[in-house]
C-alpha cells in the first residue's frame, strides 16, 4: 500500500513537472522585478512561466486605443491597460490585446467576431461579470513580452487561447493613486535629453508606467491636439516633453487649455527599437474633461443634467446632433457580450 502511495505521488509528480515544461506554472512577480532593466534599457526578467501582478488599473482602455474590430490601426482592435504596484513597488505593467497578430509574423489574427469575444472577456471579472474600470484593483494573470523598453503582459501575440490573459477583481473602485508630482528636471537633463538610469532609481525608467503629474508647465506645440495626436509641453526652464493624447472623446470636444496649466499622465515608453531603449519617454493622457488648467480627465462630471451629453450645463439641440451622428454606435467588447 505504501509502494502504491509512493507510486501514485510520482505519477502526479510527472504530471506537474510535464506542464511545467511546457509552461503552465505561473509566478507572482512584483512590477519592479517584471520591469528590471539592462544597461541599455532591455527587460531582464526572464522565466518560462507565466506572470501574477496585481495593482491599481489607471486607465480604461477604450480611451487610450480604439478596440473597435477591424480598426484602421496597423494591429486592428487593440485594448490596453496600465497597472500599478502599490505600497514600495515602484513600477507599473501594460496590458494589451491586439487582434492582427498575423502583421508581426504571428501564427495567426483574430476575426472582427473572435476579437470581440476576447475584448469581452478581458473587460470583465470572471467571477463576477463586474465590468472594470480606472481605479480598481485587479489581479492579473498572463504572459509577457518584451516591446520597446517595457514588459508587457500579454498573449505573446498568439491566438491560441492557451495564451489567454486573465484579469479578475481584487476590490472595485479601490481610488486611483495619488499621481507622483514631478518636475522634468527629473526625466530630462541641462540638453533636455532623457535621463536613463538602469538601476530604475531616478530618471524616466523611475516613472514608467506609474500616473505622474507635471505642474506648471506650457503647451508648447498642440498641432497634434486630437485623439491619437501627440502635443509638447515646456516647463519654465525650456524643458520639454511629448504628450500623447489617448482617444478620449475630450479631444474632440475641447480645445486644448492655454497657458500655465498642469498635466496629470501615466509616464510611459515606447523606445525607437527594441535593442536599446533609452528613449522613447512620453506622458500619456487618455482623456481631457475640458476644465482650462489640468490636462487630465478627473472623472468627476459636473451638472447632473440627464441629456447634457456634450456636459455645457445646457441640454439643447448641440446635444441631440451629437447623439444623431454616434446614432447606432456600439462599443465591442462592453455591449453584446452574450450575458
Ligand atoms: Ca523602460
Ligand atoms: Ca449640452
Amino acid at each position: 500500500m505504501k509502494r502504491m502511495i509512493f507510486s501514485v505521488t510520482a505519477a502526479i509528480f510527472i504530471v506537474f513537472t510535464v506542464s511545467n515544461a511546457i509552461g503552465e506554472t505561473v509566478a507572482k512577480v512584483t512590477h519592479e522585478e517584471l520591469q528590471a532593466v539592462d544597461g541599455d534599457g532591455v527587460c531582464t526578467y526572464e522565466a518560462a512561466d507565466k506572470v501574477i501582478i496585481t495593482g491599481i488599473v489607471l486607465n480604461n482602455p477604450e480611451e487610450m486605443l480604439d478596440p473597435t474590430p477591424g480598426a484602421a490601426a496597423f494591429m486592428g482592435g487593440q485594448w490596453q491597460i496600465y497597472v500599478q504596484g502599490e505600497g514600495n513597488d515602484l513600477a507599473g505593467t501594460a496590458v494589451y490585446l491586439g487582434q492582427y497578430y498575423g502583421r508581426t509574423g504571428a501564427p495567426g489574427s483574430y476575426t472582427d467576431e473572435e476579437f470581440s469575444g476576447e475584448l469581452c472577456a478581458v473587460n470583465r471579472d470572471p467571477n463576477s461579470g463586474y465590468i472594470f474600470a480606472a481605479g480598481d484593483r485587479v489581479k492579473v494573470t498572463g504572459w509577457y513580452k518584451f516591446h520597446k523598453g517595457k514588459l508587457n503582459i500579454n498573449e505573446m501575440h498568439q491566438i491560441d487561447p492557451t495564451y489567454d490573459l486573465k484579469i479578475e477583481l481584487l476590490e472595485p473602485a479601490a481610488g486611483l493613486p495619488q499621481p507622483e508630482v514631478i518636475t522634468l528636471d527629473m526625466v530630462k537633463d541641462g540638453n533636455d535629453n532623457f535621463i536613463f538610469d538602469s538601476n530604475r532609481e531616478t530618471g524616466c525608467e523611475r516613472y514608467q508606467a506609474r500616473l505622474v503629474r507635471v505642474n506648471d508647465i506650457n503647451i508648447s506645440d498642440s498641432n497634434g491636439w486630437g485623439p491619437g495626436g501627440t502635443i509638447e509641453i515646456t516647463d519654465p526652464n525650456g524643458l520639454t516633453f511629448p504628450v500623447k493624447l489617448g482617444v478620449g472623446d475630450g479631444f474632440t470636444r475641447y480645445d486644448y487649455p492655454v497657458g500655465q496649466i498642469d498635466v496629470i499622465a501615466i509616464f510611459d515608453q515606447e523606445a525607437s527599437s527594441n535593442e536599446i531603449c533609452k528613449n522613447g519617454y512620453r506622458l500619456w493622457v487618455v482623456d481631457y474633461d475640458g476644465n482650462g488648467l489640468v490636462l487630465t480627465d478627473r472623472g468627476h462630471e459636473r451638472g447632473n443634467l440627464p441629456g447634457d451629453i456634450n456636459t455645457d450645463y445646457h441640454v439643447n439641440f448641440e446635444d441631440f446632433a451629437e447623439l444623431a451622428d454616434n446614432w447606432l454606435q456600439q462599443r465591442a467588447g462592453l455591449y453584446d457580450c452574450g450575458q
